[in-house]
């Protein structure tokens, strides 16, 4: 039998701690064997630093299908991250073609946080990613992306209804399971939100009060990983986040690291909780 193996198809975002440079390195440590289909190359993140220079990978995207399938390359799952507009469909049809039988959709739809889109994106965008998120086996939208794959204006505040209606409606977008992340009721903890069309579980872990970039990336990652090792949604949710909480610890002493988290340090910890 032939070991898994994943693609994520992300940016690399040559420094900054996010995308594939956070992808790539979790999920290999996770055990998994993870192909990458770079959807464009930065200098740096878009959040933070004061410009970037941005390589569009788009075309490039047909020519390594077509190889791929000359050499019968396949995937047991697909994890996507920061793409744009124009790739959806290419993405789409590069998951139909390469896919082993049962391969997973894990769609992380990146689109912003703090209620605004990441540079870059326009107001369109929302729509396209939808296609994207139709026919995946988990989505793991923030609440910023959540509200605006649903077209909902942006709260900072909210109740257990109001989540708990929010993942019936990104379930009607046609995702198996909906991961929502970031969930907090103003309580001292943050947490996640499963819901699997019929019953919502819910995992929290002690909320830090630092804002940190490309968390979100770290918690796709170590999700992705963790699922592909056998732990179940739930399982896996749950072990993301508190690797996420980990790698935040480990960056917190150096307060000039502001651009990502420090996940290095806390690879140990994933590779613990996954077992033998
Ligand atoms: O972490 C999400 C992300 C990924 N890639 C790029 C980004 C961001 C968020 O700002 O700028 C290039």
């Amino acid at each position: 039998m032939a070991d898994k193996r994943l693609l994520t198809i992300q940016d690399i975002s040559c420094v900054g701690q996010c995308s594939l440079t956070v992808a790539l390195p979790i999920i290999s440590a996770c055990g998994i064997e993870t192909g990458i289909l770079p959807s464009s190359v930065l200098s740096n993140h878009t959040a933070g630093f004061s410009a970037w220079t941005f390589f569009d990978l788009t075309n490039e995207m047909p020519n390594i299908l077509a190889q791929w399938k000359k050499e019968k390359v396949d995937f047991d799952a697909f994890y996507t991250g920061y793409v744009s507009k124009a790739q959806i469909p290419i993405i789409l049809n590069i998951m139909n073609k390469v896919a082993r039988p049962g391969a997973l959709r894990i769609v992380d739809p990146v689109m912003g946080d703090n209620g605004k889109l990441y540079a870059g994106f326009d107001e369109q965008f929302p729509e396209e990613m939808k296609k994207l998120c139709n026919g995946a086996d988990v989505i793991l939208p923030n609440m910023t992306e959540a509200l605006l794959l649903l077209g909902q204006p942006y709260t900072e505040t909210y109740d257990q209804t109001f989540v708990e209606d929010t993942l019936k409606k990104l379930y009607a977008l046609g995702a198996k399971n909906v991961v929502l992340t970031g969930v907090n009721f103003n309580d001292g903890k943050l947490g996640v939100a499963c819901f699997d069309g019929k019953q919502t579980q819910y995992y929290f872990t002690e909320r830090i009060n630092v804002a940190m970039h490309g968390t979100g990336d770290v918690y796709a990652s170590s999700f992705a990983g963790a699922l592909m090792r056998g732990k179940s949604i739930l399982e896996a949710a749950s072990i993301a986040a508190d690797f996420v909480v980990e790698t935040i610890k480990a960056t917190m002493p150096d307060p000039d690291h502001w651009y990502g988290v420090k996940f290095e340090k806390a690879l140990p910890y994933l590779i613990e909780r996954l077992g033998s």
